[in-house]
Formats: structure tokens, C-alpha cells, sequence
């Protein structure tokens, strides 16, 4: 049975192991850091980042709130719900550091502020194409939004296959000190681009493969894109097929 003491033990176990650490840390620098210097030292460098991350996570959800506000309306108006899902990632420290490193950026706080503008992501999945553009343009009607710049892989698929229509913003946030704005990146696709990213990521990161059966793959992969593509098509034809008869027969 759960005795309610799981927090505070938790608690301790990380007091422990962080003081484990210091101990450590103080062995290998006798003379340069006490074990409470050390805390200090550790709690001071880490606020920043922890408040850092908490800002992509309020722009993130602030982006997702009004994709949902969107959907609603939508579904009142038009009674049906253009999108399918919604997720959020904030990227990760390790993923920060190498791209701040592949693309020769200063490794700093302001740095990853400045120069990457997809720390928070937001993933729209919807199930037809005009959906997207749809939710796009109502997007970013919105006055608080600003484009910085919009990717259309739709209209012009990546070489490898990949489609999505992407948009870096700036939304604005509102903390105890102040307002900030935050760049966020919102990718929009359908269900069929999005299960051929997610299978196509988790390929592209299977290591024992020979250069031939990666080309031969890369080759397989750009195929499916193409049929992936045709049934967005087709899934759109068959859906505004049925929405003009449905109008059609309200008008008899
Ligand atoms: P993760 O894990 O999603 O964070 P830029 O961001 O402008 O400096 P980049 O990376 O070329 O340069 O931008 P782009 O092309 O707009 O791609 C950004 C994101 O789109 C990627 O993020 C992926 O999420 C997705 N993406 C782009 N191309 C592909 C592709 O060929 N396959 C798949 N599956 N996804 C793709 P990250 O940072 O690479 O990764």
C-alpha cells in the first residue's frame, strides 16, 4: 500500500545522490570547491536554464491552446473537427547542444534564444490537406502571432520525401517578469505525412544497415511518400465529393 512518503523519499535519495556527487567534485578539487560552494554554484547556473525551459514550455502551451480554440470554433460552426491531434515536445539539451555546435553558434543561453527558433515544437495532425491551410491562415490572423518564416513542404517535398507545412512564430508570454516573446516551430500535416515521418525517423536512425540497403531504403521510402501523397489527394477528393452533396441535397 502506498504510505504517502514516496515524495520525500525521493527527495532524500536526490539530496543524497547530489551530495554524493559534491563529495566527488570536492575530492577531485580539494582546494577550489567546497561541498557548499558547490551547491551554490549548482542551484545558481541551473535557474537560468530551469526558467529557460519553462518559457518554451508556456509558449509551447500557449500555441496548443489556441490550436485547440480553433478546432472548437470550427466544430461548432462547420460541425466537424479538422484536427486529429495535437503534440508538444520541448527540445531536448543534448539535441540544443548539437545543433548549436553543427551550426557553429556560440554555446550559451542567449545564443540558443537568438539563433534556434525550434526549441519548442508543436505538431498539428489534421486529416485533409485544405485543413491545413485553413488552420494555418486562421493561425496566423491572429494578432499576437508573428511570422518569422513559413516552410511549405507540401507544396515542395523535401528530396527525401518529407512533407509538412512549417511555420516558425513568435508568440508572446506573459511571467512574473514581464512579457517575452518566444520562437516556437509548428509543423501541420496530415496523418499520412505524419506516419511517414515518424517511420521514416526511426529508420533513418537504424545504424547497421550497408550504404546499398540505405539507398535501396531511401529509394523505398521516397515511393511510399509518393503513394502517401496520391492518398491525401484522393482522401480530399473523396471528402469534398461528399460535402457537395451534402450541400447539394440541403438546397432541394
Ligand atoms: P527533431 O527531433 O524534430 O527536433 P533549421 O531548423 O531551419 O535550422 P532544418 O533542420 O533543415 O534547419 O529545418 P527543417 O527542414 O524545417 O526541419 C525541421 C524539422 O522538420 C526537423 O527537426 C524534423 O522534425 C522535421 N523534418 C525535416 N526534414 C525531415 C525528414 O526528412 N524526415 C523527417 N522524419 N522529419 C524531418 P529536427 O531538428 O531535425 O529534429
Amino acid at each position: 500500500m502506498d504510505d504517502g512518503f514516496s515524495e520525500s523519499r525521493d527527495s532524500i535519495e536526490t539530496s543524497i545522490a547530489t551530495r554524493t556527487i559534491a563529495q566527488e567534485m570536492q575530492a577531485m578539487f580539494p582546494s577550489r570547491v567546497s561541498f557548499d560552494e558547490f551547491l551554490n554554484i549548482a542551484d545558481t547556473q541551473l535557474e537560468p536554464v530551469r526558467k529557460m525551459f519553462a518559457d518554451y514550455q508556456c509558449a509551447a502551451m500557449e500555441i496548443e491552446t489556441k490550436f485547440r480554440v480553433l478546432n472548437e470554433r470550427f466544430s461548432v460552426k462547420y460541425d466537424a473537427n479538422p484536427i486529429e491531434s495535437i503534440k508538444t515536445r520541448i527540445k531536448s539539451p543534448e539535441s540544443i547542444l548539437r545543433k548549436l555546435n553543427s551550426k557553429g553558434y556560440p554555446i550559451s543561453l542567449t545564443s540558443m534564444r537568438e539563433n534556434l527558433y525550434d526549441i519548442a515544437g508543436i505538431r498539428v495532425v489534421c486529416s485533409f490537406v485544405k485543413d491545413i491551410y485553413m488552420l494555418a491562415e486562421k493561425f496566423l490572423e491572429q494578432d499576437d502571432i508573428v511570422l518569422v518564416e513559413r516552410k511549405d513542404y507540401i507544396k515542395k517535398p523535401k528530396s527525401s520525401g518529407y512533407r509538412s507545412l512549417h511555420l516558425i512564430v513568435q508568440v508572446p508570454i506573459f511571467t512574473e517578469e514581464g512579457k517575452k516573446m518566444m520562437y516556437a516551430e509548428v509543423q501541420l500535416r496530415t496523418i499520412a505525412m505524419d506516419f511517414w515521418a515518424s517511420v521514416e525517423h526511426k529508420l533513418r536512425y537504424k545504424k547497421n544497415l550497408t550504404l546499398e540497403q540505405q539507398k535501396e531504403l531511401e529509394g523505398d521510402l521516397i515511393s511510399c511518400a509518393a503513394i502517401s501523397a496520391d492518398l491525401d489527394t484522393r482522401m480530399q477528393n473523396v471528402y469534398d465529393y461528399l460535402k457537395e452533396s451534402t450541400e447539394a441535397e440541403g438546397k432541394v
